[in-house]
């Protein structure tokens, strides 16, 4: 069958859920398609740090009646080296700027919700298996649906269809650009059932790894530690998990609770970017053009902060008549892109011990952590990165590109 919509958005993820809800508050039509079960798409247990451009954008979608209730707002986030720890005041170093915890879990079942509420289409287990007409003024989607194929023909095709989507890899390879960069460590994360033991993040170097206590709730805990590339998590018995967490965390006078854990997994470590996040019609937002490494609490936000500016240019273009801002989008994504990818990776190469790293570099790992410790300056930087200004004042400047659509 074939079916006609404004915009078609590939991926029920929080980029593609976002953008369907800001477009439906302009009265701008959308179909979602979402290869995955409704119940898996609301169960994938990642991000959990929103920074106050995030939560502004979700409050212009109506999206946080829970979120208002339930977030935890944080004023401030603790680093440790070896069990030293370093308070950064976020919110003295940013002129009031805070980030709220609230799981990315708990976000696309708020959206999902709105949606459903608006009767507007979003389709799960439809996998959208390729796209069409690029280069002229009605792309198509195609895709099945319980066991049938269909045909969506769009004015703009969204690709929110997260790293190993299809929308990427439409575009041209000959026309793309792509940066790589893949850690040789891995996070295992958990979900404990047990209440935090600190009222703020933990993010620690230890010369026996990364560990970081972050938290779900006043009762649930959500815990990282580093480990090898080849570890499974047969490798990691629980004993073994909260023995690590114990001694990477630790300082004189803290104890961390321990509690069941619910949920391990093992998430690998990289960064990645593809140049352009544009081609044709076709718009890519979120992990379908950009990965970070989980240390600077980027992805999440980094996808809801590309769907803001793919709303506004098409909004450009279906208020205004205009392209321009669809023109620009990729160099307006990229200048924010590029600045939080430094400072994910900063933060990465920052807290993990590397075993690759010579003694000369590990000496300069050192040294930065001191500099933190000592200079309100550096602090100031890192505050700014992590709640997210630096990000919104790269997105400021407008650069222009040939485009026509
Ligand atoms: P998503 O959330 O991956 O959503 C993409 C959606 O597209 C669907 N899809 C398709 N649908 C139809 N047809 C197709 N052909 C399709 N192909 C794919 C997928 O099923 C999926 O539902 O991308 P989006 O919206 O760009 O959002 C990005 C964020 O999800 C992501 O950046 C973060 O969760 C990254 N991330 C983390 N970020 C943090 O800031 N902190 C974390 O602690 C953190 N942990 C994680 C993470 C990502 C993980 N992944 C991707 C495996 C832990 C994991 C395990
Ligand atoms: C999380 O709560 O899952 C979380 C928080 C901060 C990070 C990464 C993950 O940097």
């Amino acid at each position: 069958m074939t079916h006609y919509t404004q915009v078609g958005i590939i991926g029920a993820g929080p980029a593609g859920l976002l953008l369907a809800q800001l477009l439906h508050q302009q009265g701008i039509r959308s179909v979602v398609l979402e290869n995955r079960s409704r119940e898996r798409v609301e169960s994938r247990q990642r991000a959990g740090l929103l920074e106050q451009n995030t939560v502004d954008l979700l409050r212009q979608a109506g999206a946080t009646d829970r979120l208002d209730q339930q977030g935890l707002v944080h004023d401030g986030v603790i680093l440790s080296y070896n069990g030293q720890r370093h308070r950064i005041d976020l919110a003295k170093l940013t002129g009031g700027s805070r980030v709220t915890i609230y799981a990315q879990t708990e976000v696309v079942k708020d959206l999902i919700q709105l949606r459903l509420n608006t009767g507007e289409p979003i389709l799960f287990e439809a996998e959208a298996t390729s796209i069409d007409g690029l280069d002229g003024n009605e792309p198509m989607i195609q895709y099945t649906h319980n066991g049938e194929s269909h045909t969506l023909i769009c004015d703009f095709v969204a690709g929110c269809d997260g790293f190993h989507g299809i929308s990427r890899q439409t575009i041209p390879e000959s026309l793309t650009t792509a940066y790589d960069n893949v850690y040789p460590y891995c996070w295992l994360g958990i979900l404990a059932k047990v209440p935090p033991s600190t009222h703020e993040l933990i993010y620690a170097y230890h010369d026996r790894g990364f560990a970081l206590h972050s938290m779900r709730s006043p009762e649930i805990s959500r815990l990282y530690v580093q480990c090898d590339v080849t570890d499974t998590l047969a490798d990691w018995p629980d004993e073994r998990i909260w023995a690590e967490l114990q001694l990477r965390l630790g300082t004189v006078g803290w104890t961390l609770m321990e509690g069941p854990i619910l949920e391990k997994t093992i998430t690998p470590m990289r960064s990645f970017v593809s140049e352009p996040m544009q081609y044709g019609r076709l718009f890519l937002a979120g992990d379908s053009a950009h990965i970070v490494p989980p240390t600077g609490a980027k992805g999440l936000n980094m996808a809801v902060a590309d769907t803001g500016q793919l709303f506004h240019a098409l909004m450009d273009w279906y208020q205004n008549g205009s392209a321009s801002e669809l023109a620009n989008y990729t160099a307006c994504c990229m200048r924010r892109v590029w600045r939080v990818q430094e400072f994910s990776n900063f933060m990465t190469e920052l807290l993990h011990h590397n075993p690759n790293k010579t003694p000369f570099e590990a000496q300069l790992q050192a040294s930065r952590f001191n500099q933190l410790i000592t200079s309100q300056m550096a602090s100031t930087v890192v505050a700014e990165n992590y709640v997210g200004l630096a990000a919104k004042r790269a997105s400021e400047a407008q650069q222009s590109v040939n485009f026509h659509v």
